[in-house]
């Protein structure tokens, strides 16, 4: 993937990506610790702070942060930037130098003891002399998964596990599910009127949302390993589907390094040619019934990398389980469906969706405007698709609503934050 070849000559430098703030999802709920924590919670939350700055850039690998204290002294700090180069620890590791022997180091991922595109961290780990080792969560990573944390402890270094870990696991949510359920993490987002609706009945619908609203969801776009969406979008609107607003600071090869993949689900393959979605930074992928080496030769053509991988259908409809379980294969830890109300509606009746974040503007479109989600016609109200609200907050002069989707069966809880 372009994303994990890119190498900017300087290592964790302040970063661009400061200037596009994490989701709010993955903010800490505490970026500067409250007094009365104890030191272990107090450190682990700088090394949670370190770690969210690589929310858009670690794809695929997860987002880590590590802090190194020497008598009660931050002595090194690190964050892992992008895949490719150093960890989190070797980072913090080298800025402390001599002063981590006998330290305590904090790190929000359980160190790694293989050879991916780096060496083993535990290595580096021992060779410091670390005394104590406080871990946030295991590394769900089958070539890990609890083995950097015996071999830390057969140095004979203290383990303490688990401080931070909710915070840690909500910003490595898509690592998670990647390693372990071979899916991403889906957020679906969509833009819609007060009266539900995203577009008029003509297709018109830019825009529907205010520019805060809009800039905001760059936001999640740029923390997205891919996004997805349907041909039928691309037929209409022509998107371009790259993160653009909010990164006025980042370099012409950071912005292509960062791009999400941009995946079409197009069971007749019937994407024009000259789609604007093929045609941008970074790469495309279309899924599609019905491969035809000849034309799928048609997408390879210019200058960006377009895939087309072909999916089983049934009745023209992809299967998207395999779709999900593709992506994951192709390493998207965090996948964001900005699509039309049919392949949205697929998702949510097919419970692929975790997260839902709606942009609510507070206009009126009318009846005959097109609703958000086909979905099949419930004939008791026990059918209904049930979603919590996480978070509500105001943008610009729209709501943004975040909710989860309650599992079938689950029941739903109201938790709302103003
Ligand atoms: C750590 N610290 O900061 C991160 C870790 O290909 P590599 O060498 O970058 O290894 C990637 C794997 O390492 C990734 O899948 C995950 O298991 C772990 N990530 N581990 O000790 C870090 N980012
Ligand atoms: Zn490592």
């Amino acid at each position: 993937m372009l994303r994990g070849a890119f190498k900017p000559t300087e290592t964790n430098r302040p970063a661009a990506e400061s200037a596009v703030p994490p989701p709010r999802e993955l903010q800490l709920s505490q970026p500067s610790p409250a007094p009365g924590l104890g030191d272990d919670e107090r450190f682990m939350a700088q090394a949670l702070a370190l770690a969210a700055r690589g929310v858009n850039t670690t794809h695929p690998n997860p987002r880590v942060g590590c802090v190194v204290v020497h008598n009660g002294v931050v002595v090194g700090e690190g964050w892992h930037r992008f895949a490719g180069e150093a960890h989190a620890e070797i980072i913090a590791l080298a800025r402390a130098a001599k002063r981590a022997k006998g330290a305590i180091m904090y790190s929000t991922l359980e160190p790694c003891c293989h050879h991916g595109r780096t060496p083993p961290c535990v290595q580096a780990v021992r060779k410091a002399g670390i005394r104590r080792a406080v871990i946030a969560m295991q590394d769900p990573n089958p070539q890990v998964n609890g083995a950097g944390i015996a071999a830390l402890e057969r140095a004979g270094i203290a383990v303490t596990l688990g401080v931070g870990k909710p915070a840690a696991h909500a910003l490595n949510r898509g690592f998670y599910q990647r390693m372990v359920h071979g899916k991403p993490w889906v957020t679906l987002k969509m833009a819609v009127s007060l009266d539900g609706k995203t577009a008029l009945a003509s297709g018109e619908s830019q825009w529907i949302t205010s520019a805060a609203a809009r800039r905001d969801a760059h936001q999640l776009r740029a923390a997205s390993s891919a996004i997805l969406t349907g041909v039928g979008t691309v037929l209409r609107d022509d998107p371009k589907m790259t993160v653009r607003l909010g990164l006025a600071s980042a370099s012409a090869s950071e912005l292509d390094a960062r791009q999400p993949l941009r995946v079409i689900l197009d069971s007749h393959l019937s994407t024009p040619a000259h789609a604007k979605i093929l045609h941008q930074p970074g790469n495309a992928l279309i899924i599609t019934a019905v491969k035809n080496d000849a034309e799928a030769a048609l997408f390879g053509g210019g200058s960006n990398a377009v895939e087309v991988l072909a999916c089983r259908a049934q009745r023209g409809q992809l299967d998207l389980q395999q779709v999900l379980a593709e992506l994951a294969k192709r390493e998207v830890n965090e996948l964001l469906v900005e699509a039309g109300a049919r392949l949205s509606g697929s998702m949510l009746e097919q419970q692929l969706v975790d997260q839902v974040i709606i942009y609510l503007a507070p206009d009126l479109l009318g009846d005959e405007a097109r609703g958000m989600f086909n979905i099949a016609g419930l004939e008791t109200l026990a059918d209904r698709r049930r979603l919590t609200f996480r978070e509500v907050r105001r943008v610009g002069r729209d709501l943004r609503l975040s909710l989860d989707v309650v599992p079938p069966q689950a029941p739903a809880t109201a938790a709302v934050t103003a």
